[in-house]
C-alpha cells in the first residue's frame, strides 16, 4: 500500500471468528483478500475484552469452527466454557493452521469506506489515509465492538487509573490493596466482579440495574472426557446445526434443568419454593409461561430475589441485587460466585438508581449522597451493538448515501447481510441477523458462506454489482419485528438488543429471534428462488 494502491477482490474489516472465516472461505473459493484489523493481534471480541474473568457462555466443544474436522480433532480445550485466554489461543492457532495470517494486515483502523457507482467498486481508507480498492468489503467488524464512553461529568479528570473491560490493559492490572469502583453489571461487570474483589483492598459495585445471572456450570474438562467429545464431534455438530440457537448438548437445559415445564402462576408459593429447595437458581425461570406472560415473568423474578436473598446476607444489599425489569430482556449472564461476592467484608453495592453518579473528580466518585475515594475505575460500560463498529466507519454508498445516516433513522439490513444503498458490502452479523442470540460462531458460518456463495454465483453470471430491494429489505425488518414483540419480554427494558442503551439510538429489536434453523430456511428459499430481493447489477 502507500504509493501503489493493492486492488484485490474482497476487503474484510476484523480479524475475530467472523474475519477468519470470511478470509479462508473467499480464498478458498479463489477471490484475492485483503483484511485489516484494529488490533496488533488475532481475534476481536477475545483480542480486546481481556477483563479478569472473561469468559464465554457455551460450552467450548461448541464454541468453535464446526466445518474443519481435522483441526477441531486437533484442538484441546480445557474446561467446560473457556476464558478469554484460551478463545484467543484457538484463534490464534487456527490462524496458523489455515495459513490466513499473512491477508491480514494489524494496527490498521479503517477510517473510511467509498463506493464508485461507476466501476462497482469500493475504496477503502485506513486511519493513516492508505487506499485500498476492492469490488467487495465484508465489515466483519463484530455485534459488540464499538464501546460505549459513558456520559458522565468529568469522566476525564480522574487522577487515578481508569479501565475499560472492553481494552484491558494486556499485561494486566494490579489490584491489590487499591480502592476501586466498577461502573456496570452487565456481563463484562458481573463476570469481573468477582475476581477483582478477591485482589482489592476495597471494591464499590456500582449498579444502574441489577442484573439476572445464573451461575456457570463451568468446570475444567479432562482429557476422557474431552476424548469422549471429540469422537461424538459429528453428532454435535449435526445436532448445533438443526438447533434454534446453534447450540447441542445443553442449550437452556443446562441452566433451568430437564423435564415437563409447568406455568408458575398456576403453582402455590409454597410450592415455588420447594422446586427452588431443590433446583437452586435453575428453578426460577423454568416455567411454561416465564417467558410469554409478564405476570409470569414477575412471578420468576419474585421466586429469583427469595434465591438471592438465600445468598446474599445482607437484606437491604439482596433487595437491591434484584432486577426490576423482566426476565429474558436483556442477555442473560452466566457468572461465578457473582452474589457470593457482596458477602465479602470488602465489596459495597451502591444503588446509583438511590443514590447516582453526579460526577467524576480527581480523586474518585462523587455520588449524591458521598464521595467515594478510588485508586482505580473500571468502566464495564457496554457496547453500541451490532451497527456501531460499522456506523463508527465513514462508510459512503450510492448518491453520497452515509451508512451511519441510514442506520440512525433505521437499523436494518437484509437477512443482516446486506444493506440497500450500499452494493456489494456485507455486513456479516449485522442488524437482522440471529447472531447474538445464537451460538455466534455458527451464525457466522452460516453467513459467510451465504456471502461467498453470492459472490460465485455473480463470478459465475457476471454480475459486477449486487444490493438488496428497498422493499425486501423492509419486509426483511418487518418480520424481523413479528418475533420481538409477542414475546413481551424483548421490548420491555433499555437493552443493549434494543439500541436502547446508546443515547439517541433508534429504538428498534435488531436481532432476529426466529432461530438459527428458520433463519437459515429463509436463506434457503430465498437463493434458490434465484435471489428474491436482490438486485444484481
Ligand atoms: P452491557 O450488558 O451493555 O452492560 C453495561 C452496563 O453498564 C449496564 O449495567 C449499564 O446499566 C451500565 N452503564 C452504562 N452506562 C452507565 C452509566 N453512565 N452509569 C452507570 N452505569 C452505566 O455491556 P457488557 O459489556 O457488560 O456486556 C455486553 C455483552 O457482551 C453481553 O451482553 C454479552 O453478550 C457479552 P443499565 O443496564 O444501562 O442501567
Amino acid at each position: 500500500m502507500g504509493e501503489t494502491d493493492l486492488d484485490v477482490d474482497v476487503v474484510v474489516i476484523g480479524a475475530g471468528f467472523a474475519g477468519l472465516y470470511a478470509i479462508y472461505k473467499l480464498r478458498e473459493a479463489g477471490f484475492t483478500v485483503q483484511a485489516f484489523e484494529r488490533g496488533d493481534g488475532i481475534g476481536g471480541t477475545w483480542y480486546w475484552n481481556r477483563y479478569p474473568g472473561a469468559r464465554v457462555d457455551i460450552q467450548s466443544v461448541e464454541y468453535m469452527f464446526t466445518k474443519f474436522p481435522d483441526l477441531e480433532q486437533a484442538w484441546d480445550w480445557t474446561e467446560l466454557m473457556p476464558a478469554q485466554a484460551e478463545i484467543e489461543r484457538y484463534l490464534n492457532w487456527v490462524a496458523d493452521e489455515l495459513k490466513l495470517r499473512d491477508a491480514i494486515k494489524f494496527n490498521t483502523t479503517i477510517a473510511a469506506a467509498r463506493f464508485d457507482a461507476t466501476s462497482n467498486t469500493w475504496a477503502v481508507t485506513t486511519q493513516t489515509g492508505d487506499t485500498i480498492t476492492a469490488q467487495f468489503v465484508v465489515g466483519a467488524t463484530g455485534c459488540l465492538s464499538a464501546p460505549i464512553e459513558p456520559d458522565i461529568t468529568g469522566l476525564h479528570h480522574f487522577t487515578g487509573d481508569s479501565l475499560y473491560t472492553n481494552r484491558f490493559p494486556r499485561e494486566g492490572y494490579d489490584f491489590a490493596g487499591k480502592r476501586v469502583a466498577v461502573i456496570g453489571t452487565g456481563s463484562s461487570g458481573v463476570q469481573s466482579i468477582p475476581v477483582i474483589a478477591k485482589e482489592a483492598g476495597e471494591l464499590f459495585v456500582l449498579q444502574r440495574s441489577a442484573a439476572y445471572t445464573l451461575p456457570s456450570p463451568n468446570r475444567p474438562l479432562g482429557p476422557s472426557e474431552l476424548a469422549e467429545l471429540k469422537g461424538q464431534y459429528a453428532d454435535i455438530r449435526a445436532k448445533q446445526w438443526a438447533s434454534y440457537a446453534g447450540t447441542a448438548r445443553f442449550g437452556a437445559v443446562m441452566f433451568f434443568g430437564e423435564g415437563e415445564l409447568t406455568p408458575i402462576l398456576d403453582t402455590p408459593w409454597e410450592q415455588q419454593m420447594a422446586r427452588l429447595d431443590e433446583k437452586g437458581f435453575a428453578a426460577c425461570f423454568s416455567w411454561s409461561d416465564a417467558f410469554f406472560d409478564i405476570d409470569a415473568n414477575q412471578a420468576a423474578t419474585k421466586l429469583y430475589g427469595e434465591m438471592i436473598r438465600r445468598i446474599v446476607h445482607d437484606r437491604a444489599t439482596a433487595a437491591d441485587l434484584v432486577p426490576q425489569y423482566p426476565f429474558g430482556c436483556k442477555r442473560v449472564i452466566i457468572d461465578e460466585g457473582y452474589f457470593e461476592t457482596f458477602n465479602r467484608s470488602n465489596v459495597r453495592l451502591v444503588n446509583l438508581r438511590a443514590n447516582p453518579i453526579e460526577r467524576i473528580t480527581p480523586t474518585g466518585i462523587q455520588l449524591r449522597d458521598e464521595h467515594l475515594e478510588l485508586d482505580a475505575i473500571v468502566y464495564a460500560t457496554g457496547f453500541d451493538a451490532m451497527t456501531g463498529s460499522l456506523s463508527r466507519i465513514d462508510i459512503t454508498g450510492r448518491n453520497d448515501l452515509k451508512l451511519r445516516d441510514v442506520w440512525a433513522d433505521a437499523p436494518r439490513a437484509y437477512l443482516g447481510l446486506t444493506v440497500a444503498g450500499f452494493p456489494n458490502l456485507f455486513t456479516v452479523t449485522g442488524p437482522g441477523s440471529p447472531s447474538v442470540l445464537t451460538n455466534m460462531v455458527t451464525s457466522i458460518e452460516h453467513h459467510v458462506e451465504m456471502i461467498t456463495e453470492c459472490l460465485l454465483h455473480m463470478r459465475a453470471t457476471g454480475a459486477a454489482a449486487v444490493e438488496p430491494d428497498t422493499a425486501a429489505q423492509d419486509e426483511w425488518a418487518e418480520h424481523v419485528n413479528t418475533f420481538a414483540g409477542p414475546l413481551q419480554v424483548h421490548p420491555s427494558c433499555n437493552s443493549w438488543y434494543l439500541g436502547a442503551n446508546v443515547p439517541g439510538k433508534t429504538r428498534t429489536y435488531m436481532p432476529y429471534a426466529g432461530g438459527l434453523t428458520r433463519y437459515m430456511d429463509h436463506c434457503r428459499d430465498i437463493v434458490d428462488a434465484g435471489y428474491i430481493g436482490f438486485v444484481f447489477a
